[in-house]
C-alpha cells in the first residue's frame, strides 16, 4: 500500500527545504487546514442541527448571510488568530479587515484574504461549496498594526492561495508557487491526505461553465464564443458541454482536473462582474496557472490587477489555456475595443 502523507507531513517536508524558512507559512497552513476540518464536520451535518438557513441579517455585499457563512467565518477568524501566524484577514464577511492585535500576531510577516465559504445559498440544497484563501507577505513593518495596502497587493505577489472544497468529500487544494497539491480528508482519522500531486490542468476541455441566464446581457464576443460552444459542428464533432453548479469552488475544481473554462463575464447589469478578486478570482487565478492554466478579466491576467477596494469585483474567465485564449479570440473580435 502507498504510503499515506498527511497534509502536516507534506508542509513540513516542503518547509525543510528552505533552511531559512522560519515555520511562519506553515503554521498559516496548518491552522487553515484546522479550521476547515471543523467546518467540514458542520457542512456535513447542517441538515441535522439549527445550522441552515438564513440569519436574517445582509453582509457588506447585500447578499442574505447563512448560519453556515457566520459559523465558517468565526471558525477561520479564530484559528488564525489563535495560530499568531498572521497580523490581518479581510473576509468577505467583514466591511473592513480585521487587525490581529496581540503581541506574536503583530509580529507576523503574513496577511490571509478569505472567502469562508463561498456558495453558501447551496448549502440547504446539498450542493457543494468551498473555502477560498490568499496569502500575501505584509508590506507593513512588523510590531506594529496590518495596513489597507498590506490586503491590495496584485494576485501575481501572493505567497500562497487554495480551496477546501466541501463535496462527495473533502478536499484541500492549495498552492505555495511551486505547483498545485491536493489532500482529501480521511474522516476516519481526521487528517488530509496527499491524494492528488502535482495537479495539472489539461491545455484544452470539453465542459464550459457559465450562468446562460445572463446570456443576453454578456458582451457580444462572449455571447458569439457561448454560441461556438454550442454549434453542433458535424465536421469537428464538437465535444462541449456545459456544467455550471453555481459555486465557485465546484465549477473550478471540476474544470482544473478534467480540463474547461468557467466564465463570470461583466454583464449590462454588473459591468464589473459578480466575482471579488482579492479572496476569490485571484486565489483561483494562482492555483489554475500555477497548474498551467490561465485567467483573465477578459483583456488582462487577473494576477497583474492593481486591487483598490478589498471587496471589489472582477469579470473572470479561467481554466485550460487553450479554451481561455480562444475565448479571447472572440472578445478581440467582436467587441469594439478588446475592454472586458
Ligand atoms: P450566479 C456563489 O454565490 C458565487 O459567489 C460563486 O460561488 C458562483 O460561481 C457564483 O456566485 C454564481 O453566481 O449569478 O450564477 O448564481
Amino acid at each position: 500500500m502507498i504510503g499515506i502523507e498527511t497534509l502536516d507531513e507534506f508542509i513540513i517536508r516542503r518547509q525543510e527545504k528552505f533552511p531559512d524558512a522560519k515555520g511562519e507559512l506553515s503554521r498559516l497552513l496548518r491552522d487553515i487546514g484546522l479550521a476547515s476540518k471543523i467546518v467540514h464536520r458542520e457542512v456535513n451535518k447542517a441538515g441535522l442541527v439549527d445550522i441552515l438557513g438564513d440569519t436574517g441579517t445582509t453582509n457588506v455585499q447585500g447578499e442574505k448571510v447563512k448560519k453556515l457563512d457566520v459559523f465558517a467565518n468565526n471558525r477561520f477568524v479564530a484559528s488564525l488568530k489563535m495560530g499568531g501566524a498572521c497580523c490581518g484577514i479581510a473576509s468577505e464577511e467583514n466591511e473592513n479587515f480585521i487587525i490581529i492585535d496581540d503581541e506574536l500576531s503583530q509580529n507576523a510577516e503574513y496577511i490571509v484574504a478569505l472567502d469562508p465559504l463561498d456558495g453558501s445559498s447551496n448549502i440547504d440544497v446539498n450542493v457543494s461549496v468551498g473555502t477560498i484563501f490568499s496569502i500575501y507577505k505584509r508590506g507593513s513593518l512588523q510590531g506594529g498594526f496590518c495596513q489597507l495596502a498590506d490586503f491590495l497587493q496584485r494576485g501575481y505577489e501572493q505567497v500562497s492561495a487554495g480551496y477546501i472544497i466541501y463535496g462527495s468529500s473533502t478536499m484541500m487544494v492549495y498552492t505555495t508557487g511551486k505547483g498545485v497539491n491536493g489532500f482529501t480528508l480521511d474522516p476516519s482519522i481526521g487528517e488530509f491526505c496527499l491524494s492528488h500531486p502535482d495537479i495539472k490542468i489539461p491545455k484544452s476541455g470539453q465542459m464550459y461553465s457559465v450562468n446562460q441566464g445572463n446570456y443576453s446581457k454578456f458582451k457580444k464576443g462572449v455571447q458569439k464564443y457561448i454560441s461556438y460552444c454550442g454549434e453542433d459542428d458535424k465536421n469537428t464533432n464538437r465535444p462541449y458541454s456545459l456544467r455550471y453548479v453555481g459555486s465557485l469552488v465546484a465549477d473550478i475544481h471540476r474544470n482544473l482536473l478534467k480540463g474547461g473554462i468557467f466564465m463570470y463575464p461583466s454583464t449590462s447589469t454588473m459591468p464589473y462582474g459578480k466575482l471579488r478578486l482579492l479572496y476569490e478570482c485571484n486565489p483561483m487565478a494562482f492555483i489554475v496557472e500555477q497548474a498551467g492554466g490561465k485567467a483573465i478579466n477578459g483583456k488582462d491576467d487577473i494576477l497583474q490587477l492593481h486591487p483598490t477596494d478589498l471587496h471589489q469585483r472582477t469579470p473572470m474567465f479561467i481554466g485550460s489555456t487553450d479554451m481561455v485564449n480562444m475565448l479571447s479570440e472572440f472578445i478581440d473580435r467582436f467587441s469594439v475595443s478588446p475592454s472586458i
